[in-house]
């Protein structure tokens, strides 16, 4: 059984730049990845919210799983259309009480990619409520032009990795929250205003967002790889990614956490002798 959108999600999506929620993992899938990432800590003392923010899926097999789940390209077809690719994926944590927060901001303004088929689904491994620190989106901004963005104050608990908020005051009034269930997720298009308030729960709030983009979009800067999850890839934009055999390989972990802002990933010997063509979807 198919797990695309209704037409209903399909237009919403495109008329307020978002779909939640979706149904995505069962509530035992959804622990058993949380399990994986929470074993990963276990075992290594390591903070995964850090070790693995950035594409966690070349460093957790279960993770690499997850990103060709076919409840989830089922969804993300339906506003990319067949061919997709994983261009990142994110993990946000947010501890019991903790001050973090992640500003309002555009992902569009720090990604670099062109059109703006990109999708983020937002996947809950722990439920995600109002008081645990939602995501939030304001709806139709997708179709507002690129907005300016600057510097959080210093020592802001604001979780971006650029440390940069929307340099405008947002209308909160107009904001929606996704609220979501273990295993349930959101769609986000990647010119969504979009933030989350702190963790006020006893609770840990988790969630992993994977970063979907069509074939024919292209990437300014130097982040340009991609694992290729349903259909083809005609255009060859991106450099394929290195397949991982086991967790935390430190040679694909090199690949992945390598400086930015040397030279692009395609160009750069080392990485392009790691990378392999992923097997198909
Ligand atoms: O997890 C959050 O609260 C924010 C996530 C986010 O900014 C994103 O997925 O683009």
């Amino acid at each position: 059984m198919t797990n695309a959108l209704g037409a209903d999600q399909v237009a919403q999506y495109r008329r307020d730049g978002y779909a939640c929620p979706v149904p995505a993992l069962s509530a035992a899938e959804a622990a058993e990845v949380r399990e994986a990432i929470e074993g990963f800590e276990r075992r290594s003392g390591l903070v995964a919210g850090h070790v693995i923010r950035n594409k966690g899926h070349l460093k957790l097999m279960r993770l690499y799983r997850l990103i060709r789940h076919e409840a989830i390209l089922d969804a993300v077809e339906s506003v990319l259309g067949p061919d997709i690719m994983v261009w990142g994926s994110s993990l946000f944590v947010k501890e019991a009480g903790d001050p973090a927060y992640v500003a309002w901001h555009q992902d569009s303004y720090y990604w670099g990619l062109e059109p703006d088929d990109v999708v983020s689904a937002w996947i809950a491994l722990y439920p995600s409520t109002l008081e645990n620190g939602a995501m939030r989106v304001i709806p139709g901004s997708h179709k507002m032009p690129q907005m300016a963005h600057r510097k959080s104050a210093p020592g802001s608990a604001n979780m971006l990795f650029t440390h940069e908020e929307l340099a405008e005051d947002v209308d909160e009034a107009q904001a929606v929250d996704f609220v979501l269930g273990q295993g349930q997720m959101s769609l986000h298009h990647v010119k969504i205003l979009h933030g989350s308030p702190p963790n006020r729960s006893p609770g840990r709030r988790m969630g992993y967002a994977i970063r979907f983009v069509a074939p024919h979009v292209r990437q300014r800067g130097d982040m340009n790889s991609a694992t290729l999850v349903r259909g083809q890839d005609r255009y060859g934009y991106f450099a394929p990614e290195p397949v991982p055999a086991r967790d935390m390989d430190p040679a694909i972990v090199a690949f992945v956490d390598a400086p930015l802002g040397g030279k692009p990933w395609k160009e750069d010997p080392a990485r392009a002798a790691l990378g392999r063509v992923a097997p198909p979807g």
